[in-house]
């Protein structure tokens, strides 16, 4: 299997749970592949992945780590994604534009349900993938306890490759289920081929019994064989299995450990010959290969080359200085971690860094023509978490927002913006990690320092009853008076009417041109209303007044309708408004009977629920919860569901909100305002 023709390059996004193994696995393929010659250590921080500061502080990946390199004359990109969920968007644009996906894995099974959003997307982007149990060296567990469990959560049969061989209970190399042979694993150095042992055939004829089964469900020919007792060639068994695994059949399923080199030239020889090449992926994502186009994958503004849009080349050959989206190319570089490598073109399949496309932006196709997005491209994660932030120094603020729009550019996955209501600089995100990080960023690339605090909520108030109320406005200081004097009727209104002002003044008791100024005057009142927050759902009606020939002005009227407000709405049983969210939170069903618990203690109530769509073994809640109360709620699912629960929300109604809970509310605003 060797004989191979080179082919065109290729990407391999590397993906998994938190800590799995993901930058120690390309840490190691980088050594097989003779790229580096000493393997960095995460915990020493001399990785040629996770090199940013955020990265290296936190001993985790916070970021892509792009290294393209070459194995056995082929052109190799290795996507090494963070594993923390709070940072998944950049997995998911990794695995969108890769040709093939290596989820890394670990071997408890317990550990298992952790895979299982990363292998929903997988199947509902029709991606193909290859899953890696590292850690092999740690593992109680027998490898089919762990492929029981991993099977559970993947929708499509999980092929097991090679068996283990084990001596005094621990692992010490594999047999291959193909080509039959077995390798002793050596710590750095390639496997040695030894005899197949004894102990191991049984087991190694079984597996290779399943894994054969696994393929006859997609092959005729290969099923007929095996009923007649027709040893397939392997030539065969590879065909079925490349083929498979290209149109997302099976899932082959390797193992090791990343640690300790192991399993991993096995792993690379795998990718090397059953990866599809580009036009597969491009056909994938609906791109048009017949002209020159590049697919933006993701946004750098880091170093002295400025921004760089990172692409893939899906057809033809980009040269610098051509025209794409109507922005000249000006620089195109090859990626090594932070390093970067002129170049003077990209071909088809290559991984390119493109400086200074100002307009570009992730997930934009590039083209000569010019101007689409990729239609097939991942809309960003939902924001599940806020924080108000301001610069620590006032005359930074515009240093801030600048530097954080950059940020924003690099993931899609964060927001920010003034709230409409609290008027606060809100930065929304994933999660209270996310924030850190994009707050020691901002601290450590661009020297901005940030305070942040829990972000108000925009409670409202409202009244009760109606009342009338008269209130005159008279000033005389010398010369020119001020004069005014109206009648309003307060009344409330049905929750979501907002406000209404109308006029049933008769006989020009307050002259039409004073009209308007009351109506100004009792809109200035409602931003603050008795209880300090902005008043909603109520009408006030102008029944009556009185003016005078020579001091009544706009400006007098205006002040005797807001003093009418001061004193009548107080009499108007005020009342707290809070808002209340419509939220539908998922999660694997085995948690789906601790999300009443997260809910009723949140203030909120369920709904319903039911299956989640297109997610077999997913369920999804429906409830109403307090927006106060869904501040940290993510942060509660994560650690009830593995960190796999997630969410989707938006603003449902006000509702009011008394005793004691309302008491605090008020006072801590009074408290607030003095
Ligand atoms: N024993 C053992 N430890 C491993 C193995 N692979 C990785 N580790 C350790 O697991 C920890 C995490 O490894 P990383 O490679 O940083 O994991 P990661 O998946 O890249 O982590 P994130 O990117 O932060 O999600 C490190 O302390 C590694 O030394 C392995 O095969 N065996
Ligand atoms: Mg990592």
């Amino acid at each position: 299997m060797s004989t191979k023709n080179q082919s065109t390059p290729r990407i391999a996004a590397i993906v998994g749970p938190y800590l799995s193994g993901k930058t120690s696995l390309l840490e190691s393929m980088l050594v097989a592949t003779g790229v580096v010659h000493r393997k960095g250590s995460i915990r020493d921080g001399n990785t040629l992945g996770d090199s940013s500061r955020e990265a290296r502080d936190r001993e985790m990946g916070t970021e892509v780590n792009i290294v393209s390199t070459d194995y056995l004359g082929d052109q190799w990109t290795f996507l090494d994604c963070p594993g923390s969920v709070e940072l998944s968007q950049d997995a998911i644009h990794a695995m969108t534009i890769a040709d093939i996906t290596v989820v890394v894995a670990e071997p408890d099974p317990k550990k298992s349900v952790t895979i299982s959003p990363i292998l929903k997307a997988l199947d509902a982007a029709g991606i193909p993938h290859m899953i890696f149990i590292n850690k092999m060296d740690l593992s109680e567990s027998s490898v089919r306890q762990t492929m029981e469990s991993l099977q559970n959560v993947s929708a499509h049969p999980l092929v097991m490759r090679e068996v283990p061989i084990r001596e005094e209970g621990a692992i010490v190399g594999h047999v291959d289920l193909v080509s039959e042979r077995a390798f002793r694993w050596r710590e750095g150095k390639p496997s040695e081929l030894i005899q197949l042992p004894e102990g191991t055939i049984d087991r190694e004829q079984g597996a290779r019994t399943e894994m054969l089964e696994s393929l006859a469900d997609f092959d005729d020919t290969l099923l007929e064989e095996l009923l007649e007792d027709v040893i397939p060639s392997t030539d065969e068994v590879y065909s079925n299995l490349v083929r498979d695994l290209q149109s997302n059949l099976i899932v082959p399923v390797f193992f090791g450990s990343a640690e300790h080199d192991n399993g991993v030239v096995r792993l690379l020889k795998a990718l090397r010959h059953e990866t599809a090449e580009v036009p597969a992926t491009a056909e994938r994502l609906g791109i048009d290969t017949s002209a020159t186009s590049a697919l933006v994958f993701k946004t750098i503004h880091a170093g002295q080359v400025g921004k760089l849009s990172i692409a893939r080349v899906m057809g033809g050959t980009i040269t610098d200085g051509m025209a794409l989206n109507g922005e000249r190319v000006s620089g195109i570089y090859h990626m090594t971690g932070p390093k970067t490598d002129k170049l003077a073109r990209g071909v088809a399949g290559d991984m390119v860094a493109l400086g200074r496309m100002d307009t570009v932006h992730t997930g934009d196709l590039l083209t000569e023509k010019g101007g689409a997005r990729c239609a097939l491209w991942p809309k960003p994660l939902e924001p599940l978490f806020s924080m108000a932030v301001h610069a620590a120094d006032r005359a930074d603020e515009v240093k801030l927002s600048v530097n954080l729009q950059k940020i924003v550019d690099e993931d899609t996955s964060l927001s920010f913006g003034h709230d409409g209501d609290t008027g606060e600089l809100l930065l929304w995100g994933q999660g209270e990690i996310h924030l850190s990080i994009v707050l020691a960023r901002l601290t450590n690339r661009y020297n901005v320092s940030i305070t942040s605090a829990r972000p108000q909520v925009p409670y409202k108030e409202t009244i009760q009853k109606p009342t009338s109320q008269h209130s005159r406005h008279k000033k005389q200081s010398g010369g020119h008076g001020e004069f005014g004097d109206v009648h309003i009727e307060i009344k409330p209104l049905p929750r979501g009417s907002g406000f209404d002002f109308s006029n049933t003044v008769t006989g020009g008791a307050v002259p039409r041109q004073y009209i308007p100024a009351v109506e100004t005057g009792v809109k200035e009142y409602l931003p603050r209303g008795p209880l300090g927050f902005s008043v909603v759902d109520l009408a006030v009606t102008l029944t009556d007044g009185q003016h005078h020939a020579v001091d009544s002005s706009e400006m007098a009227f205006k002040k005797a309708a807001q003093q009418a407000m001061r004193e009548g709405m107080p009499n108007c049983g005020p009342v707290l408004l809070e808002p209340i969210c419509t939220v539908t939170i998922s999660m694997p069903d085995e948690f789906t009977s601790n999300i009443q618990r997260l809910v009723s203690g949140r203030r909120g109530h369920i709904l319903g629920f039911d299956a989640k769509e297109g997610w077999p073994g997913w369920d999804e809640v429906q409830a109403h919860i307090p927006q106060v109360e869904m501040h940290d709620m993510i942060i509660e699912l994560r650690s009830m569901t593995q960190g796999v629960g997630t969410f989707a929300w938006a603003f449902d109604h006000l509702q009011e909100l008394s005793g004691k809970l309302a008491d605090n509310v008020v006072s801590e605003r009074q408290n607030a305002a003095s």
